[in-house]
């Protein structure tokens, strides 16, 4: 491929990520898309035998279920983790080849506990922020570019608007080597400091692990349905429990092989 032909962000889009340390991609997957994947996580949800497909289900009561491991559940969830139009992206901003580190999926409605008027005293409604790297060991700075190495792509299968939680972020805490509970507290003190996605579906957030993240509380009456990948380069290990096993790896078209199974590790070079 030429180098004119490579998918990169642009550069509006690649400063939004250094600066705030995520960037939402508008459009990227078609209502056909979006349709297959939905359709294999409702099939999912009411699967009475994911243990036996290596599916891992969190439910967190009646209104929010997170699924985990799910490439070899459908050929539409596997597409996803392999989207010849976010890899090259996520590979961008980690740098270099990626594997698949992990793949999860929520599907979540209003909590009926909370009541609405708790929801509305306050802006953002995050349920738990957290992030899985952190500024110094899992980033670094290359060419004045930041790059992190475990980088996420989260996929909006429903219309997220401002009370059907979209996801809420810590603008700039990728760069952050604050401690995370001091930041969250100080964050939570000043809604200005947190931000909330709003998203038609088939939109995708790309960020960086790094970032200081959480799911929203819901306050409206739509189910939100979202699907999320993980990835590192290839010598870091899956999340425990994403083991892909080797009997569906050997089945994988050879392309994308690699990035599923991780068998590329420690033949790493920095692409950018
Ligand atoms: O539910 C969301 O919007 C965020 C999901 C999340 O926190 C994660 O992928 O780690």
């Amino acid at each position: 491929m030429k180098d004119s032909e490579k998918i990169c962000l642009t550069p509006a889009q690649r400063l939004h990520f250094d600066i705030y340390g995520f960037v939402l991609l508008e459009n990227v997957l078609s209502s056909d898309e979006i349709e297959r994947m939905k359709g294999a996580l409702y099939r999912m949800k009411a699967d009475e035998d994911l243990d036996a497909k290596r599916v891992y289900a969190r439910p967190g009561g009646e209104h929010h279920v997170l699924f985990g491991n799910l490439v070899a559940y459908d050929p539409a969830l596997l597409a996803y983790a392999a989207h010849p139009k976010l890899v090259p992206l996520v590979e961008e901003v980690v740098g270099g080849a990626v594997r698949l580190e992990e793949t999860e999926a929520i599907i979540n409605s209003r909590n009926p506990e909370t009541p609405l008027d708790e929801l509305h005293k306050r802006r953002y409604n995050p349920t738990g922020f957290h992030r899985g790297t952190q500024h110094g060991w899992g980033t670094y700075i290359e060419q004045n570019k930041f790059h992190c190495i475990f980088v996420k792509t989260l996929a909006y299968l429903t219309d997220v608007g401002p009370d059907d939680g979209g996801t809420c972020v810590i603008p700039g805490s990728h760069r952050l080597t604050w401690d995370q509970r001091e930041m969250i507290e100080a964050a939570l003190s000043d809604d200005k400091l947190i931000y909330q996605v709003e998203a038609s579906a088939g939109a995708v957030l790309l960020f960086a692990e790094a970032l200081i993240h959480s799911t929203t509380a819901i306050r409206s009456d739509k189910e939100r349905v979202i699907l999320i990948s993980g990835y590192t380069p290839p010598m870091v290990r899956e999340w425990p429990g994403n083991e892909v096993s080797p009997e569906f790896i050997e089945t994988l078209p050879e392309d994308i092989r690699p990035l599923i199974s991780g068998s590329d590790s420690w033949h790493w070079k920095r692409r950018y």
